[in-house]
């Protein structure tokens, strides 16, 4: 008799004991440090506003640092939150070049880095566990496909200006990347200008502006590489006198809500989708790395294209 009770208690000590390391594991907070490019976009606000809400959602703490568009910025984030020995770093890579230092401060403290948005050139890919985002080659072929299809009826030369992302962004290099691969097979389109819009409404107009006093009525399509770039561009186009959409076609990728509203007023004829909503994903995956699960090297957006003609059908289901 007293021989099962001993082991009774044993067993009910036992059961507790684990009870409460299991409580106390379930309460360690995951603590993630998080270094976004800027605000330049809606896409980014988007963006930033999916990440601090997953988050929150996840019950994982967030130091969300903002680094207004400037590599140094991002880099002196990412040594602080080293130093502050967060469980996980993800950034959004302004650039795709320069990371390897900090890279690899932080895999000698133990610290995995998932990549979100953008990707990095580094050749070492062990100084990162996973990069989550869009194919962005795959949007700038979307958007020349689109244009190849829309000029096949028409004949004649198609003078293309092209309003380029941030110089050296991974968006940048693949959106044009992707559209000049397929525009090739058409002779007749050609990119008569291409400068950066660095992503924003404001660059976007003011570079436009130029295209438009250097070439004038030869211009046919723009191509924006988001569509802050092409807002501004309307913009400076009707202040030109012109029409958009009508004197000039306008592809632009993204599709965030302004976009929506500019094809609903007649005035963008397309915009191909890129999807800012990643908090969740990060979110699940920070949680899988801390459960020592092995993250798949790359995890792929999926995104579709939006013309002018499906625009007012679409709007009230877009949540960015
Ligand atoms: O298209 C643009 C933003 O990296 C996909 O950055 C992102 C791009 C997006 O500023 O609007």
């Amino acid at each position: 008799m007293n021989k099962l009770r001993g082991v009774v208690i044993a067993a009910v000590a036992l059961f507790s004991i684990s009870l409460h390391s299991g409580a106390a594991l379930a309460q360690k907070k995951i603590v993630m440090g998080f270094s976004q490019i800027g605000a330049e976009s809606e896409w980014r606000t988007a963006n930033s506003e999916s990440i601090k809400s997953a988050a929150k959602e996840a019950g994982i703490e967030l130091k969300f640092s903002d680094a207004q568009q400037k590599q140094e910025n991002q880099i002196k984030a990412i040594r602080s939150f080293i130093a502050q020995k967060v469980d996980v770093i993800a950034f959004s890579p302004v650039v795709e070049s320069g990371w390897d230092t900090v890279l690899r401060e932080a895999k000698t403290a133990k610290i995995p880095v998932i990549l979100t948005d953008r990707a990095v050139d580094s050749k070492d890919t062990t100084l990162y566990t996973t990069f989550m985002g869009s194919d962005f080659v795959e949007e700038g072929r979307k958007a020349g496909r689109w244009l190849v299809e829309k000029v096949k009826s028409q004949p004649g030369d198609v003078n293309v200006v092209e309003l380029q992302g941030t110089v050296g962004s991974a968006p940048a290099i693949d959106r044009k990347k992707g559209f000049e691969e397929i525009i090739k097979a058409e002779p007749r389109i050609k990119i008569i200008r291409s400068q950066t819009g660095d992503f924003t409404r404001a660059k976007g107009k003011e570079v436009m502006e130029a295209f438009l006093k250097a070439e004038g009525k030869k211009i046919n399509v723009l191509y924006a590489h988001n569509d802050d770039m092409a807002i501004g561009a309307i913009q400076a186009i009707e202040e030109a006198g012109l029409k958009p959409s009508k004197d000039i076609t306008i592809i632009s990728i993204d599709a965030v809500k302004g976009a929506f509203e500019a094809m609903m007023a007649g005035k963008l004829d397309v915009s191909i989708e890129c999807s800012p909503l990643l908090g969740p994903q990060l979110m699940s995956a920070a949680k899988d790395l801390m459960a020592g699960k092995t993250l798949p090297r790359r995890i792929v957006t999926e995104e579709s294209i939006f013309p002018k003609e499906v625009a007012a059908k679409e709007f009230p289901k877009r949540k960015y």
